[in-house]
């Protein structure tokens, strides 16, 4: 499969349109245009992907960005408060996600849907936060070792940290026995490497050498500032400075983003301590549906982008190797729109929950001040005439 003319892994001078370079020192296995790359560390890490396996890593960025449209469209149409778009990202996620075991422990930020799904998270789910009829999450995170999104940035890469330097105590890391070792992965954006949280961290992994993968998306934004505006080096590099190998690998690219985990983790599991990776990818869509990118982001970097799109270079691969039948594409096409379809009923069937619900959860046991601040919103509500706010409130 590895092309004969194939240039080198690691290439440079290419800068995008914000001006980064967008190649130093960066890790690529498959090309814009659908080329396998040979990199003497990484090739054999996804030498054991057969066609059924390329094809199932193809289906699942399909999936979760047919997923995340549909969320898209929901909120516009009233249906959710507000929805995180990581349109762009799936390789990203979802490399990075099939590079995980069972036992291995995940803390997202709030863009992870794909890794959500390699984790067996049912995506419909993850929709009860963004309508507001539950305040923690939507999911069990003991069922699938997947924590419940974080909005505070970086916050929870402290908590990622702790659990790690826990599986250390518990005599889960660098057993040898694989089905005992596990290792914590912690996704965060560029944004959040400007937090003190994220840097605390990173000292308390370093120097308890804790079995955790820091997993960067650098998707360009942290809302409306480039990442230029927040580093003059590239982010992987922040590693160095903790004593924390890094690496810097194309995101786009969901081969190159699954070895680089995958090595990262058999580290950190068989006690060999933490790693940075920074997955230089794409924020396609808005930060947030209450965001307008036009603002600030201009159509020759859409464009630039475009061309790059991480599922678009795995059907060109698919296709030029013949392992993308007509038939598969037909079927991925209607598990899609099933998909779609389930996502929007089970939505819609969600209805609202009683407003005083978010009172319930505030401290544990009976406060006051939060009783008063119930009994006032419940009296506020009964003061409607058609009553409609008393019985679910807005969202
Ligand atoms: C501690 C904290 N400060 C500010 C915010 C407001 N905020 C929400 S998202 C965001 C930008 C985050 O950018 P980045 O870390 O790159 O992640 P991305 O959304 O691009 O995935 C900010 C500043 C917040 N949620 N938490």
């Amino acid at each position: 499969m590895l092309c004969a003319s194939a240039p080198p892994a690691r290439r440079r001078h290419d800068v995008s349109p914000t001006g980064h370079a967008t190649d130093v020192d960066l890790v690529q296995l498959l090309t814009p245009g659908g080329q396998l790359l040979a990199h003497p560390d990484y090739t054999p890490r996804i030498a054991h992907l057969d066609a059924a396996a390329r094809r199932g890593l193809y289906r699942d960025m399909v999936l979760v960005r047919r997923f995340d449209n549909e969320a898209t469209s929901l909120q516009r149409q009233g249906e959710l408060g507000l929805w995180v778009q990581s349109l762009g990202q799936e390789a990203a996620q979802i490399g990075s996600g099939r590079a995980l075991r069972p036992n291995d422990y995940v803390f997202p930020s709030y863009r992870e849907h794909g890794v959500a799904h390699t984790r067996g998270v049912d995506l419909a789910d993850i929709l009860r936060l963004f309508r507001g009829v539950e305040h923690g999450g939507g999911w069990d995170p003991a069922e699938h070792n997947f924590h419940l999104y974080t909005l505070v940035i970086a916050a929870h890469t402290l908590h990622a940290t702790g659990y790690a330097m826990g599986l250390q105590r518990d005599g889960l890391v660098g057993s040898g026995d694989p089905e005992r070792d596990a290792a914590v992965v912690v996704y965060f954006g560029d944004g959040a490497t400007s937090q003190g949280d994220l840097n605390e961290s990173l000292v308390f992994a370093a120097v308890n050498n804790a079995p955790i993968v820091f997993f960067c998306q650098n998707n360009q934004w942290a809302i409306s500032e480039p990442t230029t505006k927040q580093a003059r080096i590239p982010l992987a590099r922040r590693g160095d400075g903790f004593g924390i190998p890094n690496v810097r690998v194309d995101g786009n690219d969901v081969l190159a983003t699954y070895a680089v985990t995958a090595q990262a983790l058999e580290r950190a599991r068989s006690g060999g301590g933490p790693t940075f990776i920074e997955a230089f990818t794409y924020r396609m869509g808005a930060h947030t549906t209450s965001d307008d990118p036009t603002r600030y982001r201009s159509a020759a970097e859409d464009e630039y982008w475009r061309q790059r799109d991480p599922i678009e270079r795995m059907r060109l691969l698919l296709e030029g190797a013949g392992e993308l039948s007509p038939a598969f594409a037909a079927e991925l096409e209607a598990d899609a729109t099933a998909l779609a379809e389930r996502v929007r009923a089970t939505v819609k069937g969600l209805g609202r929950p009683p407003t005083g619900t978010m009172f319930d959860h505030v401290y544990g046991a009976p406060h006051a001040i939060v009783d008063s601040e119930r009994a006032w919103l419940a009296e506020y509500e009964a003061s409607f005439l058609d009553g409609a706010a008393a019985e679910g409130g807005s969202h």
